[in-house]
């Protein structure tokens, strides 16, 4: 993608992203629905709904040919990623949204032909928006963000994890993700993966650790951390993959070795 065509669609995606965060800002002020998906605690609300469904009109008025993919069902089949893909989530941190009114954010990742090109997360009750340019680096609101430091080592790091994975699971040997507990500074969850990458990205956390994100979790905040130099792989190392549910380690490129041959191991 060239580089005035990126910034284009980024200005409209701006734009689009702070109406639909405004929107939501005004929804709170009255009741709406909140229903459940998978699970009890797997909650979902009309403002996710109408969200994704505002931005899905958006994209499809201005760009025919661009695809969506979206968490609450107003996209596409999409099945490769040649061309211009939205990946969407409406809401990142429902069950923030719903019982905390704030920790919540909107979170869009463009790709273009399998490539990252353009992020955008907005913390939309706290007015800060996280963006990425592939190739021009991160920013939060006017401010560049810094690379990510070299000098830092994993007992001084601070983790964001989901409590859930030290607990029995079918995932990852939990005593390994204990002993990280122990071994580094402390850990955090903020119930917004959109949001934990985001400050991995900014380095006021040094890493994230969480099993399963589909691609509407991950797609903005893997540009924003590979833009201040740090890393965004799946658990066993591989690649991560914009079309399948992920397991996603991001975090300061110093501690990836020591976290992924130490404290990851895959049941
Ligand atoms: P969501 O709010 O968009 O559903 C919560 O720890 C984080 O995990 C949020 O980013 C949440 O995204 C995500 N998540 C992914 N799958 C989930 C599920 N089945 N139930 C609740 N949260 C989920
Ligand atoms: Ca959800
Ligand atoms: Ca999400
Ligand atoms: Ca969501």
């Amino acid at each position: 993608m060239n580089k005035s065509t990126r910034q284009t669609i980024f200005e409209n995606a701006k734009q689009w992203v702070l109406e639909a965060g405004e929107n939501i800002r005004e929804r709170m002020k009255s009741e709406f629905q909140v229903d459940t998906k998978s699970n009890p605690n797997d909650l979902v609300t009309e403002v996710d709904k109408e969200t994704e469904k505002y931005f899905a009109s958006k994209i499809r008025s201005t760009y025919k040919d661009h695809l969506i993919i979206g968490e609450e069902g107003y996209g596409d089949k999409v099945e490769s990623l040649d061309g211009t893909v939205w990946i969407i989530d409406p809401i990142d941190g429902t069950m923030n949204f719903v019982h905390q009114k704030r920790n919540f954010a909107i979170s869009i990742g463009i790709i273009h032909n399998g490539i990252a090109e353009i992020s955008l997360i907005y913390n939309v009750m706290d007015d800060v928006l996280y963006t990425a340019l592939k190739g021009e680096g991160a920013y939060r609101n006017d401010t560049k963000l810094s690379k990510l430091k070299d000098d830092v080592q994993l007992a001084t790091s601070i983790f964001a994890l989901n409590s859930i994975l030290a607990c029995e699971n079918k995932k990852v040997n939990e005593k390994k993700i204990q002993q990280l507990i122990i071994d580094s500074r402390g850990t955090r969850g903020y119930g917004s993966a959109a949001l934990e990458l985001a400050y991995v990205a900014e380095g006021i956390i040094d890493g994230y650790i969480t099993m399963n994100l589909a691609p509407w979790d991950f797609a903005a905040g893997y540009l924003l951390i590979e833009e201040v130099g740090g890393k965004v792989i799946q658990a066993n190392g591989d690649r991560v993959n914009f079309l399948e549910n992920n397991t996603i380690i991001a975090c300061n490129h110093m501690v990836v070795d020591e976290l992924l041959n130490k404290y990851i191991e895959l049941k």
